[in-house]
């Protein structure tokens, strides 16, 4: 999203003096002693009107590509900014997600209630977010964000010095908050990338990625933060896990470098904080760490791993089938376990990803690039998944 800085600079300070929502506690205020008023504390008028400027109107039925024969009704559920990263809520009621619109210069998380369509925001408008995640029973809600590393978001790597990259920010840790965005609780503190965060199903662990150790490696703790385990110890990134629906098994992407240049060129990257998107495996492993198998691998980037209710099928998203990272153009396909099966669900020829299945089965959320307004715009669409 192209904006001037005189812009951001007053959008920021808007922000700040307008939506405190994230000061649950006056310690967590990354403006030091938080005097700004809670926003929620005016009543729930005055922050519904507050919320009204994110608003986009409702869902909008559009045509799926003649290949795309898994997907019926599909809609259009943003039509502005960037959205990526969309996840149920464990009912099946909600999204949440991220998104950068409107007067946010970086992205922020929003939820968004799927029968009335209406959006809210729930992180605190500053820094940048990332990976917001219901638990269970919609009682909190978790996302990563920077904004007590700094109010003012971290800046993108130069494209012209690195090329396409993917940015591990160091001030990214990971927080839980009442589905409101009320009550904003700190859940890592160690220096370096905490993100990537997911619930069990059984609302009784969080997995997460963490640089904390000095390599990409999943994490678990349970949801406030306790009982702290390492569950991946291999050089080489380790990320992007959701939990099997039966809470005992853990899917996820990684790569080990092969050894000689390769890992050299890892671990340079890595002092950097940053990955050079290249080929990708899918894996699984138990929640406790052990039994770690690879059930793609086949030199594209696969990643985004998503178990469907049957317990068998992961959706991915994956360029095998144009693998310069580059062109970006990602589509979504199903894959077994056990490695068989593989199916192309997406034939649009621009990008893809981060797919979900809900609880149900019945629906696929994903965000594409697909009747963007500007190039590489994303927006959030769902779809029946026809079995
Ligand atoms: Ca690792
Ligand atoms: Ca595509």
């Amino acid at each position: 999203m192209k904006m001037s800085l005189r812009r951001a600079g007053r959008s920021s300070l808007l922000l700040a003096v307008a939506f405190a929502a994230g000061c649950g506690t006056s310690n967590e205020c990354p403006l030091g002693s938080c005097p700004l008023t809670d926003l929620h504390a005016k009543g729930d008028a005055e922050a519904s009107a507050f919320m009204a400027r994110y608003d986009q109107g409702p869902a909008r039925a559009i045509e799926t590509h003649p290949k795309e024969t898994r997907l019926r009704d599909l809609r259009q559920l943003t039509f502005a900014g960037q959205n990526a990263e969309a996840y149920f809520s464990f009912e099946g009621d909600q999204l949440i997600f991220q998104s950068t619109r409107a007067d946010l210069v970086a992205d922020q998380i929003f939820t968004m209630d799927l029968a009335a369509g209406g959006l809210r925001l729930v992180s605190t408008g500053l820094g940048k977010t990332t990976c917001g995640y219901f638990l269970p029973g919609g009682r909190r809600i978790l996302y990563a964000s920077t904004h007590l590393d700094s109010p003012v978001p971290p800046a993108a790597p130069d494209p012209q010095k690195y090329g396409y990259v993917w940015k591990f920010n160091d001030g990214f840790d990971i927080f839980s908050a009442a589905p409101d965005g009320r009550d904003l609780r700190r859940l890592t503190s160690t220096p370096g990338y905490d993100a990537e965060c997911t619930v069990s199903p059984d609302g009784k662990w969080i997995v997460f990625t963490s640089m904390r150790s000095g390599d990409l490696e999943l994490w678990k703790m349970r949801t406030d933060g306790s009982d702290l385990t390492q569950l991946t110890h291999e050089l080489g990134y380790d990320g992007g896990a959701f939990f099997t629906p039966d809470s005992r098994r853990i899917v996820y992407r990684g790569l080990t470098p092969a050894g000689g240049e390769q890992e050299a060129a890892y671990r340079e990257m890595m002092q950097l904080g940053m990955w050079r998107p290249g080929p990708l495996e899918l894996r699984i492993m138990d929640a406790d760490g052990a039994n770690k198998r690879t059930f793609l691998a086949n030199g594209a980037s696969n990643w985004a791993p998503f178990m469907l209710p049957d317990g068998e099928r992961v959706i991915f998203s994956s360029n095998l089938h144009d693998t310069d990272p580059k062109n970006r153009n990602f589509d979504l396909y199903m894959i077994r376990v056990d490695g068989s099966g593989l199916e192309r669900i997406t034939w649009d020829e621009q990008f893809d990803g981060f797919p979900m299945v809900s609880p149900d089965g019945k629906f696929l959320v994903w965000a594409a690039n697909r009747h963007g307004v500007r190039p590489r715009e994303t927006n959030l669409f769902l779809a029946e998944l026809a079995d």
